[in-house]
């Protein structure tokens, strides 16, 4: 008997100290300075909120978990004020403290998604909004200054999204597996629906209010027709109900042959009648369950899929039939620029431009074209899409890859923000100097009705969501980006490990560092220089610059062109001139081998392998040393993380350790791989200062990967 209560003494210590990452950002974990802990527990007794619908019974529950975990307290929830320490909660008009301390001007900035959070002059506290959802926000936000122990003397947050469209897109199949996912099975349990809802879509849903995240799409842009069945819509309406009050609207992909797949239509013609009544009655039946539903997302005439191509129409008379079924109801179609074709005797980076840019303009005001940051696709590096900047009467939204498809799977340590960041803070110049990517997709620029970010999500039932913990500061970043697309990397991660892990400075600043670095040390292990697109075929993991036998534009020696005199893809004015899609000057900034910023050299270049890069270096020792860096990189996030064992529960801190000890291992194969590959076209020797490879080039080029996740 002794021996089983040691144990489950020792299970409940452990407890204490084991967390496996369910939690998220939203821990809540006690306040560790005692001074801000003291301040807290006298501001915060009393909480004045009228919690009678269900998005602020959401917030109670909310300010209900995070106080108690965090303070210690279980403040009084009231309908009336006692002398100070309230924290009033409400629409502007719900209480005098509020009326008197928020002004209409301020209200009207902050519209319907906003909220202000301020301390008043007698020492109270109030969120107000003007939308329940704004309230939502709001007591997230605050929860998130305890959670970061920040000050909440003189606090004033006056705060309001920059765009309007925030959604995950879930490249999530029926059958519950996820394409290119590598968290897990899909966390939509159709099986089980519409009867089960799961806990976990409550914090899904939570999850995502807290970083101001309005939208998901629940299933894969390879789409499935059946979704549009009343069988399927009955589960998605299950859903849509579950994430209602958190202010997460449902969209759908749309496959543009289901009215023949569903019904037997003769054509799918975006100009037929008959298809057109179609889809009219179809999204007619799709509101008739779900009354907010958000709209279709598209993915058309692309790697297979059905669209109007198939009928000789354009992609904006596909996109404005679908736009005409659902604009009677508010809905939006979210619409992919995501359109190549290997039969077109054309760099496929150019490809979307050519396809849309001609349609500007020709989009129904619902129509938002959703944008990849780049004109190949989500690569370690890639330079912003010409479409920003290139469309200036349509509405266009940014489309970026939460999911590391090509950064890793979710077993390599790689920080997304700093590739958002550098994407959306590009300048366009398509209104001259200050034109950043940012500014064409938030409407301030380009004055567009309808704005909006999407991330293709990374979460599934995996424990801890995202596969690597540090995955988690994907989906994190992409909200707050796509709230703000101003904010920096620096100030997300901060915000994120504070939450996640300790306020402790001796943690948070190598780790912060180590995040930031991340992505340029995981270019430089994969695709240095410019490089892209040497990834293995078909899963997508590991090196493959060998790749060769199928449509070229799915190769990789499409893209590197190595040759014993160069490497590199010509994409200047006198190449395929993919740098015309450019306004200037950032055209002749690419075109210019000079000017062009080393990251994309070999993106725009094709380059000797003696060209002396700005280091001095050869190309082919500057590749050499890239790789090698890359390797060191990652040798240094491991010693990293070593040192701070004293700030994590062991078993996230043992299960991160033993992913950067596979990310060292893959980051040597991608290094070695690549380093033997292209000096078979080089000819040049490893410089003395990179590790020797201690396999053959045969070896690599013969690994074969069976069954990988994400791929099916
Ligand atoms: O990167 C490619 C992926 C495909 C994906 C496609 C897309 C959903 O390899 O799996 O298909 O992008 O963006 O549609």
């Amino acid at each position: 008997m002794k021996t089983f209560f040691l144990v489950i003494l020792l299970l409940c210590t452990l407890s204490a100290f084991s967390e496996d990452g369910y939690n998220l950002w939203l821990r809540y974990a006690p306040v560790e300075n005692a001074v801000l802990l003291q301040s807290y527990q006298s501001q915060i007794k009393n909480i004045v909120i009228n919690a009678e619908t269900p998005t602020l019974k959401a917030a109670r529950n909310e300010l209900e978990t995070g106080l108690s975990k965090m303070l210690g307290i279980r403040p009084a929830f009231t309908e009336t004020f006692k002398g100070v320490g309230n924290l009033a909660i409400g629409l502007p008009h719900a209480f005098e403290v509020i009326k008197d301390n928020a002004n209409a001007q301020e209200l009207q900035n902050i519209g319907a998604e906003g909220f202000i959070l301020r301390q008043t002059e007698n020492n109270n506290l109030i969120i107000t909004a003007n939308t329940d959802i704004g309230l939502l926000y709001g007591v997230f936000r605050f929860l998130q200054i305890l959670q970061q122990e920040q000050p909440l003397s003189d606090i004033n947050v006056v705060d309001s999204p920059k765009t309007q469209i925030r959604i995950l897109n879930h490249w999530d199949n029926l059958n519950r597996t996820v394409e290119r996912g590598y968290a897990g099975f899909s966390l939509w349990d159709w099986f089980r629906l519409p009867e089960v809802i799961h806990p976990r879509y409550i914090d899904y849903a939570r999850a995502n209010a807290s970083i101001g995240i309005n939208g998901t799409a629940l299933t894969n842009v390879n789409a499935n027709a059946q979704i549009l069945t009343p069988v399927y819509l009955e589960k998605v309406k299950a859903l849509a109900d579950a994430f209602r009050p958190y202010g997460l609207k449902v969209y759908l992909t749309a496959r543009f042959s289901a009215p023949m797949e569903l019904d037997k239509l003769p054509t799918a013609d975006p100009l037929d009648k008959q298809v057109q009544e179609w889809w009219k009655k179809k999204v007619a039946e799709v509101y008739s369950y779900i009354p907010d539903f958000g709209g279709f997302l598209v993915k058309a005439d692309s790697e297979g899929q059905p669209g109007p191509h198939n009928y000789n129409r354009t992609q904006a008379e596909g996109a404005n039939m679908l736009a005409d079924a659902v604009a009677p109801h508010g809905g939006i179609v979210m619409w992919r620029a995501f359109v190549y074709d290997q039969h077109v005797p054309e760099d496929r980076t150019k490809q979307a431009y050519n396809e849309f840019k001609p349609l500007d303009g020709k989009f129904r005001d619902n129509v938002i074209v959703q944008v990849k940051n780049g004109p190949l696709d989500f690569q370690p590096r890639e330079p912003f899409h010409p479409l920003f900047g290139g469309m200036e009467k349509t509405n266009l939204m940014m489309e970026f890859q939460v999911t590391q498809e090509y950064l890793g799977f979710s077993t390599h340590l790689v920080y997304l923000a700093p590739l958002y960041e550098e994407c959306l803070q590009f300048d366009t110049h398509v209104k001259g100097e200050g034109s950043t990517v940012a500014k064409t997709i938030d409407g301030s620029l380009l004055g567009q009705k309808l704005t909006g970010m999407a991330g293709v999500s990374n979460i599934g039932t995996d424990r801890n969501w995202t596969g690597h913990t540090f995955g988690q500061a994907n989906w994190y970043a992409f909200g707050r980006l796509a709230w703000n697309p101003y904010l920096g990397s620096h100030e997300i991660a901060d915000e994120w490990i504070k939450m996640t892990f300790t306020k402790n400075s001796g943690f948070v600043k190598p780790v912060k560092e180590m995040m930031l670095k991340s992505r340029e040390i995981c270019v430089n292990y994969m695709t240095p220089l410019g490089l892209h697109h040497i990834m293995a075929a078909g899963h997508h993991h590991g090196p493959g610059p060998w790749v060769d036998g199928r449509r070229p534009d799915w190769t990789a020696i499409y893209y590197h062109r190595a040759s014993p005199d160069s490497i590199g893809f010509d994409r200047t004015s006198a190449g395929s001139n993919a740098v015309g899609q450019y306004h200037e000057p950032v055209a002749k900034l690419f075109d210019n081998n000079e000017t062009c910023p080393e990251e994309y050299l070999l993106w725009f270049h094709r380059v000797p392998w003696d060209y002396r890069v700005k280091s001095g270096n050869t190309l082919w020792n500057e590749m050499a040393f890239r790789y090698q860096k890359g390797v060191d990189g990652v040798r240094k996030m491991q010693k990293t993380w070593d040192s701070l064992k004293d700030y994590v529960d062991f078993e996230r801190f043992g299960y991160v350790e033993s992913l950067l000890g596979i990310q060292e291992k893959e980051a040597v194969w991608w290094r070695n791989s690549c380093l033997l590959y292209f000096q078979a076209f080089s000819n040049m020797p490893i410089p003395e200062a990179v590790e020797k490879p201690d396999k053959t080039l045969d070896f690599y080029m013969n690994i074969r990967e069976l069954y990988m996740p994400g791929h099916h």
